[in-house]
């Protein structure tokens, strides 16, 4: 570690150095970051990129009296490192560790938590308006990136701020980049400001004067040589119509311009948006070269930024490379992504059927609209979404897609337990949210054969249709040559049984099938069935085995609340059927960060929880077998 990061415990640290030191400073937490980072894994580009803005922010205002709230705050290592938390920096996405976003429980300077993109604006005018109402004088800052602002909610608050506040800034950390490359009319607007000569040198000269002279002069001229560029570049001033002054772009690696502008927006008594121009990935050529890799990613070679191979297929290529072969069968199928190609597997569709791919931005509401207009024109739309952020679609699913029984498929990626991410990410109410709209078929493969075999059949279904699969490599199992239709409705009996009938939904089977080993050796006759479809629930299956069984159990990896457990609890008492259900899934608590073996483990999300649940159960059964044998 750096010497002067070694003397920086808290923000009030930072404010003790020079101009000078600071620059210093930025370097030696840029390359405290990449060999951290290389170790645990994490958003290594995004912030690589905010070093200075973050040493400029905390130098200018005085948190926790000042608030930051961070868009995603997947950029909020180096506030992290400033903030007290630098000797534990190491064990960040670690678990028990530091969390990898904002969390207003880790710490007095994380006033606002996120994960989702889009929340900072609204979030930052609440606190704001607080403010305003309660007398109080603290200064509230909103960082979000160029792509936040593809997303609607962003400007749902641009429309209201300036008419509930007076004091605000927003800062607009453009370095063009998503994960992806940022897309659609806004990033190319932001774009023209950026490429244009003519600005770029009025820029430099502005730049040059500020780093020679400093002060309120060379702020001016600063200022007017942006107004010029302003003048010429932006005609309808975007930011101006919404009521809030703009400044800059200026450069976001330049420190005491940095501070000079925070210092000067302060004062100002209206909101205000400050455009800065950052790079993703500065310092690290590896990041430069590779930005949709090193946005966020595992541990790396920190001098080459190698990673290790990924071995086996993970289900996002595998879902990817199915709807490749579907849509060239079918040429009603397109794909739509919200900002995620990468991390959904669509970047490997894309090239095939590059005309029906779309990406539409952080804009997970718009995705599913837009799908569902798609729909009524006779296309078969392919909404690629994880099943966290898919949350926010939730109405667009129920009032657009599900009420007019439009053939959408949703195909819900990073579903269950997320690890690493946290709270924010893990995809554990897909099943709770969508069991309960009319319409909807919702299913679960057990395998990347079955993944296939269910994109195939949900192409067919007159109505709306979800997919969960998990996160991570494939089971590896052997691929039939082509995917078949399943039967709507209709589990799959793996084993028969008749004492116990264990259903576990998903890549959860396998839980199902140790669970039955074990019983078995216990004396017990276990049934291993699995599912398939969350919903239409195979009621016939159900009905049967509850003739015979003393319980069932089952394994979803999901909240136990409304999850897959509720739904055949639900459909037994329904059918009349008084037989007890061990319900195995997680518990109704926001689960942590961590290694999702040890988080199973903790919570009991495990066949030796089930077994102990489920052994009272089965014990007068035993008895029968015993005196039987
Ligand atoms: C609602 C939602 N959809 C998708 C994502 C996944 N995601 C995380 S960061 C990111 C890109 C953010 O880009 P930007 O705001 O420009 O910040 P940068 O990483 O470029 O600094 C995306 C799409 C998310 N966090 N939230």
């Amino acid at each position: 570690m750096g010497a002067l990061l070694e003397t920086i415990n808290s923000p009030a640290d930072v404010k003790r150095l020079s101009f000078a030191e600071l620059a210093e400073l930025a370097e030696e937490i840029r390359s405290f970051l990449i060999q951290t980072l290389s170790k645990t894994g994490g958003h290594l580009g995004p912030n690589l990129g905010v070093v200075e803005l973050t040493l400029a922010l905390h130098y200018a205002f005085n948190t926790p009296e000042d608030r930051f709230i961070w868009d995603v705050s997947h950029q909020v290592y180096t506030h992290k490192i400033l903030t007290g938390r630098r000797e534990r920096f190491a064990t960040i996405r670690q678990p028990g560790g530091l969390n990898g976003f904002a969390l207003r429980t880790e710490c007095e300077h994380d006033c606002y938590g996120a994960g989702h993109a889009g929340t900072a604006l609204s979030a930052a005018l609440g606190m704001a308006v607080a403010r305003d109402l309660a007398g109080g004088n603290e200064n509230v800052i909103a960082i979000a990136g160029d792509a936040a602002f593809t997303n609607g909610i962003s400007f749902e608050a641009l429309n209201n701020i300036a008419e509930q506040t007076n004091r605000l800034i927003v800062v607009l950390n453009d370095n063009e980049w998503s994960i992806d490359r940022n897309v659609g009319a806004i990033a190319r607007y932001f774009h023209r400001v950026v490429t244009n000569e003519h600005y770029q040198s009025l820029h430099k000269s502005a730049s040059r004067i500020v780093q020679k002279i400093g002060g309120k002069t060379a702020l001016n001229v600063m200022r007017r040589a942006e107004e010029a560029a302003k003048g010429m570049l932006w005609p309808s001033m975007l930011f101006e119509e919404f009521g809030l002054q703009y400044f800059g772009p200026i450069d976001g690696h330049n420190i005491p311009l940095l501070v000079e502008t925070f210092q000067f927006l302060k004062n100002i008594d209206r909101p205000v948006l400050l455009h800065v121009l950052t790079q993703k990935g500065r310092g690290f050529q590896p990041a430069l070269d590779g930005q949709k890799k090193f946005h966020g990613l595992g541990p790396y070679d920190p001098e080459t930024g190698q990673t290790k191979p990924a071995g086996q297929l993970t289900y996002s290529e595998v879902f990817a490379n199915t709807l490749v072969e579907l849509a060239r069968r079918d040429e009603r199928v397109v794909a739509i992504t919200a900002a995620m190609p990468n991390g959904t597997g669509l970047d490997l569709f894309r090239p095939h059927h590059p005309r029906r791919y779309f990406d539409v931005g952080i804009a997970e509401e718009h995705a599913v609209l837009f799908a569902a207009g798609m729909a009524t024109q006779g296309f078969r739309p392919v909404c690629a979404i994880y099943s966290t952020f898919l949350q926010r679609a939730f109405d667009p699913i129920v009032h657009d897609v599900a009420l007019q029984k439009l053939p959408v498929l949703f195909c819900m990626d990073r579903a269950g337990l997320s690890g690493d991410d946290g709270p924010t990410h893990h995809g554990l109410f897909d099943i709770a949210y969508l069991r309960g709209i009319p319409e909807m078929t919702l299913m679960a493969p057990k395998d990347e054969d079955e993944l296939a075999d269910m994109m195939k059949t949900a192409l067919t279904l007159p109505g709306p249709s979800a997919i969960r699969y998990p996160r991570g490599t494939v089971a590896g199992v052997t691929r039939k040559p082509e995917p078949q239709l399943l039967e709507v409705g209709k589990a799959e009996v793996l084993a028969e049984g008749s004492d116990v009938a264990i259903l576990g939904l998903g890549p959860m089977i396998g839980l199902a099938e140790e669970l039955a080993r074990r019983l078995g050796r216990d004396g017990y006759s276990a049934a291993v069935i699995n599912p398939r479809f969350v919903k239409p629930l195979d009621r016939e299956m159900l009905d049967r085995y509850a003739q015979r069984v003393a319980a069932f159990v089952t394994f979803e990896d999901h909240v136990k609340m409304g999850g897959f457990g509720s739904a055949v609890a639900e459909a037994l008492q329904d059918l009349g059927s008084s037989v007890p259900v061990v319900r195995i899934g997680w518990p109704d608590r926001f689960i942590e960060h961590g290694k999702v073996d040890a988080l199973r483990l903790k919570y009991g999300v495990t066949v030796e929880e089930a077994e102990t649940q489920v052994l009272p159960l089965l014990a007068h059964r035993k008895r029968r077998t015993l005196v039987a044998s």
